[in-house]
């Protein structure tokens, strides 16, 4: 099977630079970052401060070691981090919480991912108990990866960071995909994350880059961030080449998630009419689709992998789906009928 012919709906991660961000990539304008001389870093943080309405900015080269900086600057040894679930920052950073900063997660199960601040409240270690692990931090991600691309709403982003405030406490967005949220909202990622101590966001999911993520908080917090990033080796020289493209992930690309989130809602509709899957289209509000099946979903995946769409299977009855924009929606009408074919035969067999 050809590379083209291959469906790729494992993550938007794999979305490959356009041609606009290779040749810009080409011809970038570069200089040692870490004597803070590359012009077109120092352009891509500085916009991407002015987007967020925040002070400043520091390019990464991951979101994971973005949340891996903030998490180490918001907390000391010993504290707690109130998180969801199934957080990212729990499921798929390593145990960096406890190996980084020594700190332990608190977890909290969210309705569909999205905590409410009557949930993360009970959870709350602030006083009173000396011989208790104290609270450092509150945790929140929007989108929720795992809980199918949930969009925490604006009204429940300000009554979470309002209680954490509140309470004397800083908040953190992993808002690795905060541009899908602003879209599926209608509103801009400046008055969705207002308020927020820290914000990180990625350049390369749906936003097509090849590489990179931002950390976005107040100019002291961020020229510490810059002391984390070299200490984890994370300072990189002339990466004015990787933000040429950023520049044009973060310019250009927002406008253009609806088109995922569609493809996404189509998926679901197609995958709604499958024996054996279940899923509710109405709960799919941005570019990832979780859908659980009764038959065995490794096996489903490995059977869908041969003829050519690739998913993760998420769990023994679980997969997810992942719309971006190297697959269009001809892509996804196909990706629809494999799904339902190759399920047919799973469920038979099974
Ligand atoms: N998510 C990846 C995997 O790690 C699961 C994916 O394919 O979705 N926060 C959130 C909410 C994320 O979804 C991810 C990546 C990250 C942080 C980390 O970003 P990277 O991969 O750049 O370290």
């Amino acid at each position: 099977m050809s590379t083209e012919s291959i469906i790729d709906l494992r993550s938007d991660t794999v979305t490959k630079p356009t041609p606009e961000m290779r040749s810009a990539m080409a011809n970038a304008e570069v200089g040692d970052d870490v004597y803070s001389e590359d012009p077109t870093i120092n352009k891509l943080e500085a916009r991407a401060a002015e987007i967020f309405g925040r002070e400043a900015s520091i390019f990464v080269p991951t979101g994971s070691m973005g949340n891996q900086i903030a998490l180490r600057l918001h907390t000391q040894p010993g504290k707690e981090v109130v998180c969801e679930s199934r957080a990212h920052v729990m499921d798929w950073e390593m145990g960096m919480a406890a190996m980084f900063s020594g700190c332990q997660l608190r977890t909290v199960a969210g309705q569909r991912g999205i905590l409410r601040w009557k949930d993360i409240e009970p959870a709350l270690a602030t006083t009173g108990l000396y011989y208790k692990a104290q609270t450092g931090l509150i945790w929140v991600e929007n989108t929720h990866n795992m809980a199918g691309g949930t969009v925490t709403p604006l009204s429940v982003m300000r009554e979470v960071r309002d209680g954490a405030h509140d309470r004397g406490l800083p908040i953190h967005l992993d808002g690795a995909r905060i541009f899908n949220a602003a879209a599926a909202l209608e509103t801009d990622v400046a008055t969705l994350t207002e308020g927020y101590d820290s914000v990180n966001f990625c350049l390369s999911k749906g936003l097509c880059a090849p590489v990179g993520s931002l950390l976005v908080g107040t100019a002291e917090f961020i020229r510490q961030a810059r002391m984390v990033r070299k200490a984890l080796g994370g300072g990189m020289r002339q990466a004015g080449i990787l933000a040429a493209a950023g520049l044009i992930a973060l310019e250009e690309m927002p406008k253009r998630l609806h088109e995922d989130h569609a493809t996404a809602k189509q998926l679901a509709q197609a995958l709604a009419k499958i024996e054996g899957i279940t899923i509710n289209p109405a709960d799919v509000e941005t570019n990832i689709v979780i859908f659980t099946t009764t038959f065995d979903a490794p096996g489903y995946v490995a059977a869908l992998k041969r003829r050519g769409v690739l998913a993760s299977a998420l769990s023994t009855h679980s997969v997810r789906l992942v719309t971006h924009r190297d697959v269009d929606a001809a892509a996804c009408l196909r990706a629809g009928e494999i799904l339902s074919t190759v399920a047919l035969d799973t469920f038979a067999a099974a």
